[in-house]
């Protein structure tokens, strides 16, 4: 890949060929309109490529308009396209409407003071699954801020955003026949502060602004601990049944609901019933997290009838790395986040059973870490991350024993203890998303090549009002 060109994540192949075009407006909205046949969101796709074209010149006739072609090729992997672009032609094939949309996610970051090089890229992502998980569950971020968090996720090819959505601070989405999760368990954050809620309109409003870029949602709802908020608004899923007052601290591992009786499971089934109705994707993720106060049998118990209620409900799950010994629904995926609980069986159950793994360990792609010891946002509980501890690093060499076939995806976690406003989220992601992402997309890693590229990418966070944390790793 060469030096000159600032992608991010890095096309698997791309060569710079010699000179560049004036970027014309007409060729980027026709290039649009060719895209149509296989992407249902040609008019968003119209309208993002000419937020690129302020600054192009008009059509004259010494500067022709680049012929354009956009064209369905079955032969690609999945979400993989090729780009052609030169000053006489710029040619585009994919073979389904997420490729075409990378593509000119592709198109748009070359585009460097008004120009497009000359260049040819064939490109397609290691890993199907790549996300960023938000917790809105400690802070509340809403529907705005979730949609710039998509917003940045797409812009880096990041195809799912993972909201959590329930912990023992607040419960944070409106669910059917439960209206005391959100009347009572809503109303407070980490701080003791006003607290909120995502209505299941709100819900379907962001599954919309997610699938326009190729986005999927994938709610989560923590289980069987994490649940102090929801035991405020029902004591009767409490294992004592008393009374609780809302929590406002940081601790974890302290609640769980009670794991048999038929109250819970009746709550169960309207909270995981209503997920199911309500997401568009495939998986929804129940948690499965820290819970030490529960013995082996019981929890795994409990997670096997959970996997039984969500495959009746219809949905594939999603889980932490905690639950990896129960007994899942065959493709239930596990999320590894951390070397600090025994991992040692995570290997044999990746060769012998039919899961996969999600690669979310601490040290690199939690992003809610701080960058360094004197950062004022963030934990350390794990260390500290800075741009390149996200950016090198591989999945199979972070996740101990499991092979590489068993790793469907990478995903950054922002987890929002310390974090309260959107100016704090994405001086968390920036820029540190963008190494992650590089990660999930398997581009080939090359450091000097991502700093020189992330410097050219702070411009346009300038330009679109995205505080970043200025590293001293980077020359910006
Ligand atoms: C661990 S990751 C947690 C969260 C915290 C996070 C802080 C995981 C499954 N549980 O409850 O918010 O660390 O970094």
């Amino acid at each position: 890949m060469s030096d000159n060109l600032a992608i991010i994540p890095a096309p698997q192949q791309c060569d710079l060929g010699e000179g560049s075009a004036a970027l014309r407006p007409d060729a980027l909205l026709r290039l649009a309109a060719d895209l149509e046949p296989w992407a249902p969101h040609a008019a968003r796709l119209a309208r993002e490529v000419a937020d690129e074209a302020p600054s192009a010149p008009e059509p004259s006739e010494t500067t022709p308009t680049p012929a354009t072609m956009a064209a369905h090729d079955p032969s690609l992997p999945a979400e993989g396209y090729t780009l052609d672009l030169s000053p006489e032609q710029w040619r585009l094939t994919a073979t389904d409407a997420a490729g075409a949309y990378w593509a000119v996610q592709t198109l748009r970051q070359a585009v460097a003071g008004g120009r497009v090089p000359t260049m040819r890229c064939s490109d397609a992502p290691a890993y199907p699954v790549r996300g960023l998980m938000l917790d809105v569950a400690r802070h509340v971020f809403g529907v705005a801020d979730i949609e710039r968090a998509i917003d940045l996720a797409s812009r880096y090819k990041l195809n799912q955003v993972h909201l959590h959505l329930t912990d023992d601070q607040g419960w944070r989405l409106e669910i059917e026949n439960r209206p005391l999760l959100t009347e009572r368990a809503s109303a407070n954050d980490v701080d003791g502060g006003a607290g909120g809620f995502l209505t299941l309109a709100d819900y379907a409003r962001l599954q919309d602004y997610a699938e326009a870029r190729h986005v999927v949602v994938v709610p989560e709802v923590d289980l069987p601990g994490h649940t102090h908020a929801a035991q405020v608004a029902y004591p009767e899923i409490s294992p004592d049944g008393a009374e609780r007052e809302p929590y406002a601290g940081i601790e974890v591992g302290f609640s769980s609901v009670h794991l048999t009786s038929p109250t819970t499971w009746e709550w169960l089934d309207d909270v995981v019933g209503t997920l199911a109705r309500h997401t568009r994707g495939q998986r929804i993720h129940l948690g499965g997290d820290e819970v030490h106060t529960l013995g082996r049998e019981e929890y795994h118990a409990f997670l096997e009838r959970l996997g039984a209620l969500a495959s009746t409900h219809g949905k594939e799950l999603i889980l932490w790395q905690e639950a990896a010994e129960a007994t899942l629904p065959a493709g239930t995926l596990l999320q590894y986040w951390t070397h600090e609980i025994d991992a040692s069986a995570l290997g044999e159950v990746a060769r012998t059973r039919d899961v996969g793994f999600i690669a979310s360990p601490a040290k690199h792609a939690y992003l809610d870490l701080k960058y360094d010891d004197d950062f004022p946002l963030g934990l350390t509980w794990a260390g500290t991350v800075e741009v390149r501890d996200a950016y090198d690093w591989e999945p199979v060499d972070a996740l101990p024993g499991i092979p590489t076939e068993s790793i469907r995806g990478v995903e950054a976690c922002l987890w929002s203890e310390t974090l309260r406003t959107w100016e704090d989220v994405a001086t968390m992601l920036l820029p540190r998303l963008p190494a992650v992402a590089s990660v999930a997309w398997g581009s080939p890693r090359d450091w000097d090549t991502f700093r020189t590229a992330l410097a050219a990418h702070a411009s346009t966070w300038r330009a679109a009002n995205l505080p970043y944390h200025p590293s001293p790793q980077i020359d910006w």
